[in-house]
């Protein structure tokens, strides 16, 4: 739906975060009373439209200039300039948290952990899944869908990610959503679900290749753990981009999922997995409460007298 509106009525509470490197600006607004989340990113520049950059429709006013060398501000035609925006309304506390900058933590999650806190946890706190019900019921997103396999116990739906712009193919950025309902995450996988798991991955990477003409081999396929959102989904990005998503402690990519349970029916519901919770997550503060970080006091300092704590 394209239309054009405006960001009239929204009224900017706090900036819970912001990267200059990666040129986005997260904040805490609100409209009509409520809350919103608003998501500002500077979109990639499209090296197709070079003779458009560099023409006369490009302004230019000369900041520095020193022997060979010039320096520029630039203001790009407004087709070419473009930001992202992403909003959240009504959005709820635990949405303004997710996009807050915050500290992080290690977690080593044992089986035993995972069913005594996360999995209570998840069932109660976890966001909803109204958006993955709406796509696989195809309420919403239908006009997006790049390819279906129908069938519910092996099948899928591939469409592009919220946070990809459609365009810039070094950025791609899709979603397999499984048509299986209770697939949590990871730790629910076992050798019955191989043929779905191969299914998201030989005819994603096939479609993905046909379609944007990209090959498995420039593709990163992965799973979150912990995901934000429990209904089983594949991430499919272009190898070039770069995602804090794709991290060590949180991403399993699903060729070394694949082969682990084919070796071992129970390695997820057996294996310690590794993560990262941030000091406003729920989950942080359960573990707290398990007495998980009692051997890594966090705020005391080691010594008074020692260098360490006046270096921090
Ligand atoms: P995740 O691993 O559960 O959590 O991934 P993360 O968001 O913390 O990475 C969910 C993925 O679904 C993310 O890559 C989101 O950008 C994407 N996503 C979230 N929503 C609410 C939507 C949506 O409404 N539509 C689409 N197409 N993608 C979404």
């Amino acid at each position: 739906r394209e239309e054009s509106e405006s960001f009239n009525g929204f009224k900017v509470k706090a900036v819970i975060n912001e990267n200059a490197r990666q040129k986005y600006l997260f904040l805490h607004c609100t409209k009509n009373d409520e809350d919103a989340v608003v998501l500002l990113e500077k979109t990639p520049f499209d090296s197709s439209m070079t003779d458009q950059i560099l023409s006369d429709n490009t302004k230019i006013r000369q900041t520095l200039q020193n022997d060979i060398y010039h320096t520029y501000s630039a203001l790009l035609p407004e087709n070419l300039n473009g930001v992202k925006a992403t909003v959240i309304c009504p959005a709820s506390e635990k949405h303004i948290k997710k996009y807050t900058e915050q500290e992080s933590f290690v977690i080593q999650e044992t089986a035993e952990l995972y069913t005594k806190v996360t999995l209570p946890y998840l069932e109660k706190h976890a966001f909803s899944t109204k958006w993955v019900y709406n796509i696989l019921e195809k309420k919403k997103e239908a006009d997006r869908i790049v390819f279906e396999n129908a069938d519910p116990d092996t099948g899928f739906i591939l469409l592009p990610d919220m946070k990809w712009d459609g365009k810039d193919l070094n950025s791609l950025y899709l979603q397999a959503i499984v048509h299986k309902h209770g697939l949590k995450s990871v730790r629910d996988l076992n050798k019955s679900h191989l043929p779905l798991l191969n299914n998201i991955l030989e005819e994603g990477a096939d479609v993905i290749n046909q379609e944007y003409g990209i090959p498995k081999s420039k593709l990163r396929i992965y799973i979150h753990y912990q995901p934000s959102y429990y209904h089983l989904h594949v991430h499919f990005n272009h190898i070039n981009l770069e995602s804090p998503g794709f991290d060590a402690d949180r991403a399993h990519l699903l060729v070394d999922v694949i082969e682990n349970i084919e070796m071992n029916d129970s390695y997820y519901q057996d294996k310690t997995l590794v993560y990262r919770v941030r000091e406003q997550d729920e989950l942080y503060k359960l573990y707290q409460d398990e007495g998980y970080f009692v051997d890594f006091p966090i705020n005391t300092s080691i010594s008074s007298n020692s260098s360490l704590t006046a270096a921090s």
